[in-house]
């Protein structure tokens, strides 16, 4: 069960990033419609371009994605391991993610940090903007701190069980969280903080780029594997049956703890400074990283087997007719196997980027965008939509008001995606630049750098847009009117998680302590990126001064 002192810590944490993806979603329709030409202007209802991006990016995959990982993992670490979290500290960690929030928004909104959700150098915010970025990180620590004595307490208490696998999953993602925010907080408070404050003339782009990306790609396993512990521990439930391998499932997150972040540099690799040897080491550990996904899509295939044939599924593909994909009791299984499904789309074309060549061809065009809405704005946002929920109605002790609608959004939003993607994948293929307000220049009939062959993608790309749009007012909608509904304290006080068995319960020493993977994450770190950095060091590059 989860901890009653926890309960209304974690509602906090969930509906809170959700009210303000209201302007995060608003701030994404609006890109697709200054992309497609249809706003032809460098600002809508006094909100420039730029700092609608900005504010797109933040809201969506930095403040959403932090909270959801604290109030999920707050939610899994207290029910596996017997109630064990600390609230006062896990109180203290959401207070500051607030407020971090709380101060970061102010210079966004006041246009005073245009610098997008990538924020290195040389683009300057104002300094409460980097301060709010602090605190909400060092929040996510503190909410990660709340679970290590009670973790030790259940080890030492259950000497010979292995730890419950959701309680794996979720400690992996903040020791993840915790080794590759140490750069950026460098960065920030090193670098960034005293520059914007005026304090130093210039600041080491290079430098600051290469902190930030040795952040930024760990980053998406951060997303990633809270989807993963809702994959491995409670969709095989929701379809009927069980996980088909409890081993290959911590066998996947421990790899991912040595394998997601010496790979940075596939995001600089035509970045000065840094050798080609490096970069091609840092290509090769990236291909290297797709391993634990791809043994994850095969246990989850052979777990959704499993449970389609328990409900009576046949044949070599017409089981999957039998999972329970418009059920509105398990209204919560479209979000997980639709995310699935979006990710297998994402996980190729982030092969295609890994590339060193291919790389070339799609850097900073509109394919980018394309790749991360399959995969952040896929699984992970579908998980989160789902799991929020679930849980804060399973916490309030409310129904589902509309089981048919919350089924329906993931159909919808994946019609999206999907659409939104493959106009972006057209037009990035054809060299169409992310980042850019197309309406203002290369949308631009009277403008001399027009390029009409660039539309079809952009509107292909606005008409998803525009679903995704109406799935988050949708699911907007359930979401209110079932927190409006009768609250059942009996309901209330029986919800837990739902858990999954295992079909094939191994015991395999090597994946039962994190130690030994911490320390070969640690050593391939600093392998990776010990002489990149020297090189950077030692390059003669003049300061920027912003
Ligand atoms: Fe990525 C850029 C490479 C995964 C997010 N990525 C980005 C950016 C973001 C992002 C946000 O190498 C842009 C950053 C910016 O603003 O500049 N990415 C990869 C690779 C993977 C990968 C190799 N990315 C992710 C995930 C993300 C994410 C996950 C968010 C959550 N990415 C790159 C590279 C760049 C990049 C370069 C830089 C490009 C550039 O030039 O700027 C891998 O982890 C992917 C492995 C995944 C798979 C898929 C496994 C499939 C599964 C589904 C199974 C389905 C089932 C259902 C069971 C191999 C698990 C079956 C159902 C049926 C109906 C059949």
């Amino acid at each position: 069960m989860i901890q009653k002192n926890l309960r209304a810590i974690i509602l906090v944490e969930l509906l809170f990033p959700l009210a303000l993806l209201l302007f995060g979603a608003y701030h994404g329709v609006l890109q697709v419609f200054y992309r497609a030409g249809v706003i032809q202007n460098t600002e809508f209802l006094g909100i420039g371009y730029f700092r609608g991006l900005t504010a797109h990016g933040v809201i969506n995959a930095i403040v959403l994605t932090t909270f959801f990982a604290v109030a999920f993992g707050n939610a899994v670490i207290s029910q596996q391991l017997d109630q064990s979290v600390s609230a006062q500290v896990a109180r203290a960690g959401a207070a500051l993610m607030i407020l971090g929030t709380l101060v970061a928004a102010g210079p966004i909104f006041a246009g005073k940090a245009d610098v997008l959700y990538t924020f290195y150098a040389p683009m300057r915010a104002h300094p409460l903007f980097y301060f709010g970025v602090v605190f909400l990180v060092v929040g996510s620590w503190v909410s990660f701190w709340a679970w290590i004595p009670g973790y030790l307490r259940w080890r030492k208490s259950h000497p010979t069980r292995k730890t419950p696998l959701g309680a794996v999953g979720m400690l992996t993602t903040f020791i993840i969280w915790q080794m590759c925010t140490l750069p950026v907080a460098y960065e920030v408070i090193v670098q960034l903080i005293p520059w914007s404050l005026g304090w130093t003339a210039g600041v080491n782009v290079v430098l600051s780029r290469l902190l930030f990306w040795f952040f930024g790609h760990p980053l998406v396993y951060f997303w990633l594997l809270p989807a993963y512990v809702m994959y491995y521990t409670i969709m095989p439930r929701l379809a009927g049956g069980k996980l088909y391998s409890d081993f290959y499932g911590r066998f996947a997150f421990m790899a991912f703890i040595v394998l997601s972040s010496p790979l940075g540099l596939h995001h600089q690799f035509t970045e000065p400074a840094i050798s080609s040897g490096y970069k091609a080491l840092h290509a090769a550990l990236t291909f290297l990283v797709a391993v634990p996904s791809l043994v994850t899509a095969f246990t989850l295939a052979a777990s959704l087997e499993h449970g389609a044939r328990q409900n009576g599924g046949q044949g070599l593909f017409a089981w999957w007719g039998k999972l329970p994909h418009f059920d509105k009791e398990r209204w919560l299984f479209p979000y997980l196997f639709l995310g699935l499904v979006i990710f297998i789309l994402g996980g190729v074309t982030g092969i295609v980027n890994a590339s060193y060549s291919m790389s070339a061809l799609v850097h900073n065009t509109s394919w980018i965008p394309a790749h991360f809405h399959l995969t952040v704005a896929g699984p992970v946002f579908l998980a989160i939509l789902g799991m929020s929920l679930y849980l804060s109605l399973g916490l309030l002790g409310k129904k589902c008001a509309a089981p048919r609608m919350a089924a329906a959004v993931p159909y919808l939003w994946t019609l999206g995606v999907f659409t939104f993607s493959a106009g972006l994948f057209y037009g990035g293929l054809r060299g169409v630049p992310r980042r850019t307000n197309l309406g203002m220049s290369f949308l631009d009939p009277t403008s001399n750098a027009y390029r009409p062959d660039w539309r079809a993608g952009e509107y292909v790309g606005a008409v998803g847009g525009c679903l995704m749009g109406l799935a988050v007012l949708l699911f907007v909608y359930v979401l209110v009117r079932s927190l409006a509904g009768a609250r059942s304290v009996q309901l209330a006080e029986s919800f837990a998680l739902p858990e999954s068995e295992a079909y094939h319960d191994e015991e395999v020493r090597a994946v039962r302590n994190f130690t030994p993977w911490v320390i070969a994450g640690v050593i391939a770190i600093l392998i990776s990126y010990v002489p990149p950095l020297v090189q950077v060091l030692s390059a003669n590059y003049p300061l920027a001064s912003g």
